[in-house]
């Protein structure tokens, strides 16, 4: 696997986002922009605290996946961006590196304590007449720059909505993460069929991967058996299960500060009845060639809310033909009868965040798109366009608490074979996918054919 990114590719990237920032101030007429690195949140009366976090909208413009708390980024149309990075005189802690090799990019200024660097920021945007600051609020900072705008709604929608379309550079980078996020999911697989526990196939993840927890895009989810069906399912059980029936593995790796987010489901070689297995196996089996088809339907122009329909009626599919419904497709996703099985929308768009920005705006005005009451918790309502990069991933899971309303309804659900399958929890299948004028291109898929090839 080569991790390498050539300069060219990252030069292009910058000149890109320096477009975009230089076009979002002209039209939303500010002089200069403030981006904001943030700094370390710490608990209530404690000296420590979550994991710092960059502002991702500063972190966009370098090949790493940090910048120091209190560091700024000044952008000024038509002048090379000035980074103010803060580099304490610090025996506790390692200094985060300087960027290197990016001269070329930025004009980089290297600071020991915030009071200086916050008096530096303030004397560089002084005399022009609208500076907009972009992060976290900062009082001292904040009061040092006076007349800035705090986040306006207007430069922040014209720069989110730019970031749905990836760049070659953040394209390779994500390639990347997903090549790692694979090898994870590779050694968690053989652990799983080898008796760990989820514990245990959380280590393996991390191990494979080279990522500690706090390198995670997000927390791992890694769901044995019942589980499976809790869709954000947050523990790793230290102790074995009785019987393996399944695993459902969501878990991703990280590049440059770019995420993959990737999902596996798969069934147990000791399951509590090897018939039961088989049902599942089937079943995983459909919903792989019913998610393969979903990704294979994203084209530019096209728009999600229909390819989240389109998952419904796919799905109404799947039920009838295991024999879970006893209606026809056609009555089952007319009747919404596959909602309670799936209750989440079809996915997301995938960046520097795990839940990138901007999912719901049509336009760099900000006009929203909200999704409709019937799909509620859609992330993504904008018509899709070349190089947005989103994720795939249609579910079927046995959720006690959707299901058990359906009883009183009396709906064409077989419930012993709905008992058979209850304890494998569920399946979600999802990948990373690239939009293009036509076939996507699957960086999840492709990191496993590599992987099969190394
Ligand atoms: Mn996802």
């Amino acid at each position: 696997m080569n991790l390498e990114t050539p300069l060219q590719l990252f030069s292009d990237h910058f000149a890109t986002i320096s477009q975009r920032w230089n076009d979002a101030l002209d039209q939303c007429a500010f002089d200069s922009a403030v981006i904001y690195a943030g700094e370390q949140a710490m608990y209530f009366h404690d000296d420590h605290g979550t994991p710092f976090k960059t502002n991702p909208n500063l972190l966009q413009w370098l090949p790493q996946d940090q910048i120091p708390e209190h560091s700024c980024l000044i952008v000024r149309p038509g002048e090379k961006p000035t980074l103010l990075f803060f580099r304490p005189i610090d025996f506790w802690h390692a200094p985060t590196l300087v960027p290197e090799n990016h001269g070329q990019h930025l004009n980089i200024e290297l600071f020991a304590d915030s009071g200086s660097l916050f008096a530096r920021c303030a004397e560089m945007v002084i005399s022009d007449a609208k500076c907009a600051f972009i992060g976290e609020a900062q009082e001292v900072l904040l009061a040092a720059l006076k007349n800035c705008a705090v986040n306006p709604s207007d430069l922040i929608h014209h720069l989110y909505f730019q970031r749905g379309s990836k760049t070659d550079y953040e394209l390779e980078t994500m390639q990347c993460a997903s090549n790692i996020g694979v090898i994870g999911h590779l050694a968690a697989a053989d652990a799983f069929q080898a008796g760990a526990t989820e514990f245990e196939i959380h280590l393996s993840f991390l191990a494979a991967t080279g990522h500690n927890e706090v390198a995670l895009p997000y927390p791992n989810i890694i769901a044995q058996n019942e589980h499976a069906s809790l869709l954000h399912y947050q523990h790793q059980d230290r102790t074995g299960a009785k019987h393996l029936n399944s695993l459902l593995i969501d878990a991703g790796g990280t590049f440059n500060g770019y995420a993959s987010d990737i999902t596996r489901t798969h069934v147990g070689n000791r399951c509590y009845s090897a018939e039961a297995g088989n049902e599942f196996a089937a079943l995983i089996a459909s919903m792989d060639a019913h998610q393969l088809s979903l990704t294979r339907a994203v084209t530019s122009g096209c728009h999600y809310l229909d390819l989240h329909k389109l998952m419904h009626k796919q799905l109404a599919g799947v039920l009838v033909e295991h024999n879970l419904l006893t209606c026809s497709a056609d009555q089952a996703f007319e009747q919404g009868l596959t909602e309670p099985f799936c209750p989440h929308g079809l996915g997301h768009l995938l960046g520097i965040q795990v839940h990138d920005v901007g999912g719901h705006q049509i336009n760099l005005k900000g006009e929203q798109a909200p999704p409709p009451a019937s799909y509620s918790t859609l992330r993504l309502t904008r018509p899709l366009d070349t190089n947005m990069v989103l994720t795939i991933e249609p579910g079927l899971y046995f959720i006690p608490s959707l299901l058990e309303p359906l009883k009183q309804a009396k709906a064409f659900i077989n419930w012993s074979k709905i008992d058979v399958l209850m304890p494998f929890g569920g399946i979600r299948i999802e990948d990373n996918v690239c939009v293009t004028q036509t076939m996507p291109r699957n960086l999840t898929r492709d990191a496993f054919a590599l992987a099969a090839k190394a």
